[in-house]
């Protein structure tokens, strides 16, 4: 297991559906990446940044357009260490350990810049799963999902906080099982709430039928950088978010020419030593990604062959 968790917050994610990690990733980790989004998106902030400048045109606390501004998808156009942030190894173990330790996929990645004044960032209680899957969340807990929110910067209460209530508290207001919360029962859920506030290299891992929400930020001139990333079980077609190759214009190359093999089939990638893997599509590849490093794709076809050659000599 990596050092960065414990099992502790193995067993609190299963018992409550969310778990907050502090600190997953180091101060150096995350230094990098924040400057991407301070270039991508820092312009955005610079409006009057105080919270009586908003005009949603929607009642107050609802979801509205404005709340999913700076939302860009992976790949994105900045550092390596951006790109490679939502498939950094040790989330993949973990995401993989959640869901019954099975191979995982990522099935969204996504930044999110939010600036006081530039939304109520306000949302009711509510569970992700409409915009993940055209079903509804698996009785199975290995068949849903690990989602992440990642902190860029510091999350307080004052810069929109995530806020969760934990899957006992949920169930004993809305019955076991409930997917929706309706309005009536919006405060009991509030009552219970807790807030995934942290520093800057926090993570909060939840899942697909968890009851969250986002909150509007107060702080005057406050801004909150956070990533968004999930994870399902490799098999699993019942879920889904972004379709990684139809963005085929956008910069793959600092995804594909800096991850290994392994984080490559995060995203359906075969891995060495597969079928796919013939003497054509290894130099097909390499024909389309020259600077992606193919020698274990190549030594893994070129051991499969010699371990055929050998058995039937
Ligand atoms: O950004 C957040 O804190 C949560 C937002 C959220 O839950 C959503 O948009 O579905
Ligand atoms: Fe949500």
């Amino acid at each position: 297991m990596s050092a960065r968790y414990q099992q502790q917050h193995i067993e609190t994610w299963h018992k409550d559906g969310a778990v907050v990690i502090p600190n997953f990733f180091a101060p150096d980790e995350i230094a990098p990446i924040h400057t991407d989004y301070a270039r991508l998106y820092g312009s955005e902030g610079a409006g009057d940044g105080n919270t009586l400048s908003i005009n949603t045109g929607q009642p107050a606390g609802a979801f509205h357009p404005k709340q999913f501004k700076n939302l860009d998808t992976l790949p994105y156009d900045g550092s390596v260490a951006m790109n490679l942030l939502s498939l950094h190894p040790a989330l993949i173990q973990f995401a993989s350990q959640l869901l019954g330790n099975q191979p995982v996929q990522l099935y969204q990645s996504h930044t999110w810049a939010k600036f006081t004044g530039e939304a109520d960032y306000e949302q009711p209680f509510h569970c992700d799963y409409g915009n993940h899957t055209l079903t509804v969340p698996a009785e199975d807990v290995a068949a849903r999902t690990v989602n992440f929110v990642i902190y860029l910067s510091d999350v307080t209460d004052a810069l929109g906080a995530m806020h969760f209530v934990t899957k006992p508290a949920s169930d004993a207001i809305l019955g076991p099982r409930a997917i929706t919360a309706p309005t009536e029962h919006q405060v009991a859920l509030k009552a219970q709430q807790n807030s995934a506030a942290a520093p800057a290299g926090s993570i909060v891992a939840y899942g697909i039928d968890t009851f969250h929400r986002g909150t509007n930020m107060t702080e005057p001139n406050g801004l909150r950088y956070t990533m968004t990333v999930s994870f399902k079980r490799a098999d699993n077609a019942n879920i889904g978010f972004h379709v990684w190759q139809h963005a085929v214009e956008r910069p793959w190359h600092r995804v594909m020419n800096h991850a290994t093999p392994m984080q490559l089939t995060c995203l359906g990638i075969p891995g060495p030593g597969d079928a796919f893997w013939t003497p054509l599509t290894l130099q097909q590849c390499q024909n389309r990604w020259p600077d992606w490093d193919m020698s274990e794709y190549v030594s893994a076809f070129a051991a499969a062959t010699r371990g055929t050659a050998t058995k039937a000599d």
